[in-house]
């Protein structure tokens, strides 16, 4: 496992030139153990399978389901094509509830398979779709409710479960920020009729590209297998399918890393816990909480920079980003403000809290390629770009 940054302070804060000598990024890929991704690669090549639910395809399956304590995950091509499937597989039709703070996969996976995104408003407090505001937005043409688990924190899973079988929805997740975490204790991917993983690079566990659909159905996780492959069944095309087969060298990589998990978890938690002691005391910066009783994977160290700080968030990007810091303003702004949702609104969703979340959240960079010595660095910018340069 490489650790620590190459991208090096060169100067201290106020000095001429960049701060980093390199870029720190939000979504810098960890990479386990080389040798042993070398290892299953050959493996790969010397048995000339390379793809369609190869051994290290299915390995991989049975040992994440251990891990999250599922009957099935069906891995895939990436975390967005998991998402179409999922759609296509439950059946949806018609509208579905999102939240607009989100990822633009989350909509336009639905957008893509001809069912229309529903936008709807998150708690300000888990940044999460808010149960009440979907109440709000069911209408007849309502067949599902998509909650996402905005940065790894798990939505109200209990009031919406009950939402969805109080009016007959279907209840489902895009999880691609919460492998790894748990909510009630128990992990992500056991609620809803099934929850989406990505294991995108950026993710904090990778397949390099990858994702999977995890649920405890296995007839869905039946339909799912065979729309990934075509359709295809014992050599028959028994159902629509498309091409969303996981390949062996991503299975690799996905089993090579997560024999490093742990290590990525805890120098996550480290960063995490370094970022908020740092700044604590500076007035208007809020460090996003997680809930220490539950699992969680500290990939996104995300701060809400508030009026108090009297400098605006995107002045403190791009004064971050002056020294190399490369943070991101995720997810602004909201899915409902971009094509192709934005040109066909007939009113403005009334999306308050997304609205002000989209002006102040700013993701800071961690994971294992960022060490101690960079985030106080990173905090020291911060402090000195408030008015005050407390
Ligand atoms: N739902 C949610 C809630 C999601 O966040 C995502 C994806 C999905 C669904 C869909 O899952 P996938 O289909 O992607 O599996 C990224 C990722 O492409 C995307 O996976 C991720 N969420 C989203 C939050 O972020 P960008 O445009 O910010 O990523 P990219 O590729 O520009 O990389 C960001 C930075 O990371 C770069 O500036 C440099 C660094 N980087 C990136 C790559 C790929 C590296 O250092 N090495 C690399 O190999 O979208």
């Amino acid at each position: 496992m490489s650790h620590a940054s190459e991208a090096k302070a060169t100067r201290t804060p106020g000095k001429a030139g960049p701060a980093f000598s390199r870029p720190l990024h939000v979504g810098a890929p960890n990479i386990g153990s080389r040798a042993r991704f070398h290892e299953l690669v050959d493996g790969v090549l010397d048995a000339n399978w390379l793809t369609n639910d190869g051994p290290l395809v299915r390995r991989l399956e049975a040992t994440l389901a251990e891990y999250l304590g599922v009957l099935e995950c069906v891995a895939v091509c990436n975390g967005t094509i998991a998402l179409e499937i999922a759609v296509r597989c439950l059946g949806l039709e018609g509208e579905v509830i999102v939240p607009s703070l989100t990822f633009v996969a989350s909509a336009s996976a639905l957008e893509w398979l001809g069912v229309k995104p529903v936008f709807c408003d998150v708690d300000p407090e888990t940044y999460c779709i808010d149960p009440a505001a979907v109440e709000g937005l069911i209408s007849p043409m309502t067949s599902g409710i998509l909650g996402v688990h905005l940065f790894g924190r798990p939505c109200n899973v209990e009031a919406l479960t009950q939402i969805a079988a109080h009016h007959g929805l279907s209840l489902f997740f895009d999880a691609a920020h919460a492998f790894g975490c748990s909510s009630g204790g128990r992990m992500i991917g056991n609620f809803g009729a099934c929850e989406v993983l990505s294991f995108h690079a950026t993710k904090f566990f990778n397949t390099i590209e990858g994702g999977a659909i995890a649920t405890n159905d296995p007839e869905l996780a039946h339909r799912a297998r065979l729309a990934r492959n075509f359709g295809y069944e014992d050599g028959e095309v028994r159902a629509l399918g498309i091409n969303g087969k996981m390949h062996e060298v991503s299975a690799a990589m996905g089993i090579a890393n997560f024999e490093t998990l742990q290590t990525v978890i805890d120098c996550n938690k480290s960063n995490y816990d370094a970022y908020r002691s740092a700044l604590r005391d500076v007035p208007g910066i809020r460090v996003i909480e997680y809930d220490e009783a539950e699992r969680n994977n500290y990939q996104y160290v995300v701060v809400e920079v508030l009026p108090d700080f009297g400098v605006t968030r995107d002045r403190l990007l791009a004064s971050l980003q002056a020294d190399n810091v490369l943070a991101r303003s995720y997810f602004s702004p909201g899915c409902h403000s971009v094509e192709p949702f934005c040109s066909r609104l007939v009113d403005e969703p009334r999306l308050p809290h997304t609205a002000d979340l989209c002006e102040r959240l700013l993701a800071l960079p961690t994971g294992t390629l960022v060490s101690a010595d960079d985030v106080s660095v990173v905090t020291a910018l911060v402090r000195a770009t408030g008015p005050r340069g407390v």
